[in-house]
C-alpha cells in the first residue's frame, strides 16, 4: 500500500517525459519543414524586370506555382486567390500573391503579364530561363513534369499547394484557399 503513491507519482513523472519529447519532436520537426521549402532566387517578374527573393519582403505572399496553358486548376486557383484579395478590401495592400510558372519555354513575362491581367493586380507573375525555374522548382518542393499531348503540343502535370510566405520571406505552412474568401482573408491577416 506503502508503494502506491510511488507508483502514481512514477507514472506521472513518466507522462511528462512523453508529453516533453512529443513537443520537442513536434516543434523541431516543424522547423525542419520551414528550412526545405524557400531560398534565394533570380527571376524575371512581368515587366521582364530581374527580382529576388527580396521581393516577398515587406508583405505577407501567397506563392502559387503553375502555367498560363493549364486548363483548369491554375486559372481557378488565381481566380479564388483574387477573391480573397477582395475580401482583404484595403488589407489586400499589405499582402501579394506571385504566380510562379513551371512552364518557362511558353510563359514568358509578356505571356504572363497578359494573363495575370485578367485576376487582382496584387497577383504578380514570376518566369525565368529553364534553369532558373527548375532551381526555384526544387527550392520549393514543387513538382512539374511535362506530358506531351497530340503533335507538338504538351501541358504540365504539377503541384498545386498555395505556400504561405511570412514578411519576412520565410515559409510558414501551405495555404488553404479551398473556403470561404472570408474566412481565408482573416487567416492570413494573422500574418501582418
Ligand atoms: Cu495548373
Amino acid at each position: 500500500m506503502i508503494r502506491r503513491p510511488l507508483i502514481v507519482f512514477a507514472a506521472f513523472v513518466f507522462s511528462l517525459i512523453v508529453s516533453f519529447a512529443l513537443v520537442s519532436w513536434w516543434t523541431g520537426s516543424g522547423r525542419v519543414t520551414q528550412a526545405v521549402i524557400g531560398g534565394p532566387f533570380t527571376l524575371v517578374n512581368q515587366e521582364g524586370k530581374s527580382v529576388t527573393q527580396d521581393i516577398l519582403r515587406g508583405k505577407v505572399t501567397l506563392m502559387f506555382f503553375g502555367f498560363t496553358h493549364c486548363p483548369d486548376i491554375c486559372p481557378t486557383a488565381l481566380f479564388e486567390i483574387s477573391e480573397i484579395m477582395r475580401a482583404l478590401g484595403k488589407d489586400a495592400d499589405k499582402t501579394a500573391a506571385l504566380f510562379v510558372t513551371v512552364d518557362p519555354e511558353r510563359d514568358t513575362p509578356a505571356v504572363m503579364k497578359n494573363y495575370i491581367s485578367s485576376f487582382d493586380p496584387h497577383i504578380g507573375a514570376l518566369s525565368g530561363d529553364a534553369e532558373a525555374i527548375a532551381r526555384m522548382l526544387k527550392a520549393y518542393r514543387v513538382y512539374a513534369k511535362k506530358v506531351p499531348l497530340k503533335g507538338d503540343d504538351y501541358t504540365m502535370d504539377h503541384s498545386a499547394a498555395v505556400y504561405l510566405m511570412d514578411r519576412n520571406g520565410t515559409f510558414v505552412s501551405t495555404f488553404n484557399i479551398k473556403r470561404s474568401a472570408a474566412d481565408a482573408a482573416a487567416d492570413l491577416r494573422r500574418y501582418f
